[in-house]
């Protein structure tokens, strides 16, 4: 873990090949089969070649609570996140198969850096990818980027440095949300599928009011997890109380 941990303070990201089984990459593809179905009008459009997102998948299945603290990841995220770790936003994308021209990576951070914190995170950010992923197929990509780097709230936002993340469905990437970082669709006959969650810290301003949270969560028989889910979104926090 060590040799991981001192990765992700050089390059702000960090990558566990098999974080999960096959049997559990099987039962998520299934349950987003069941949500495209039954749920065609939750999944957003976003064009870039093909990208479908739906930020409403725990809505309406249970099917993919246990990827959010997944004991694969678990330890390595409350390492670098620290005590006041919390839920931020889940969502699950695909990316389909592309036949035109090649698109330019939208390059993008999505939140700020927190030069405070140890290792210079505001919000982390977990890739699981679902299907494999290689130099033939859409990808994430990201620019390496030190915690001491970080400490000087660097903002370019170029991927001349991007490296792109490889690996077999069922790898997790683990990343600083605050690095430069882009999906990138190539000329592919396959689709890509990725679930994408954030975490944060609850003395910390929401991230998003994307993921309406349910109920199961938030009031969990679990203290650990209530804990986890205690600082609710805006969105959330209203349904939480008013419904
Ligand atoms: O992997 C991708 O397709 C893009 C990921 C991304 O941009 C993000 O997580 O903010």
């Amino acid at each position: 873990m060590q040799a991981d941990l001192n990765f992700f303070i050089e390059n702000g990201y960090w990558v566990i090949p098999d974080a999960l089984a096959e049997n559990e990459v099987a039962a998520l593809n299934e349950a987003i089969d069941v949500d495209r179905v039954e749920y065609p009008q939750l999944w957003q459009v976003r064009g870039e070649g093909g990208r479908q997102q739906s930020v409403a998948a725990l809505l309406s299945s249970d099917a993919f609570d246990g990827a959010i603290r997944h004991p694969s990841i678990w330890p390595a995220v409350e390492e670098i996140m620290g005590a006041e770790l919390c839920f931020e936003e889940f969502s699950i994308m695909v990316r389909q198969a592309y036949a035109g021209e090649p698109l330019a990576p939208s390059w993008h951070r999505d939140t700020a850096h927190w030069p405070e914190h140890a290792y210079c995170v505001k919000n982390l950010s977990v890739v699981y990818y679902l299907t494999d992923v290689d130099a033939d197929s859409h990808c994430f990509a990201i620019v390496p980027e030190s915690v001491e780097d970080k400490k000087s709230a660097p903002d370019q936002r170029d991927g001349d440095r991007g490296v792109e993340v490889y690996g077999k469905a069922g790898t997790a990437i683990l990343f600083n949300a605050a690095s430069c970082h882009a999906g990138v669709v190539k000329r592919s006959e396959r689709e890509r599928r990725t679930v994408h969650i954030y975490y944060g810290h609850r003395s910390q301003p929401i991230l998003s009011n994307h993921t309406l949270c349910p109920r199961r969560l938030l009031e969990s028989a679990d203290s650990g997890e209530r804990a986890f889910y205690s600082r609710p979104n805006l969105m959330t926090q209203l349904v939480r109380d008013n419904y």
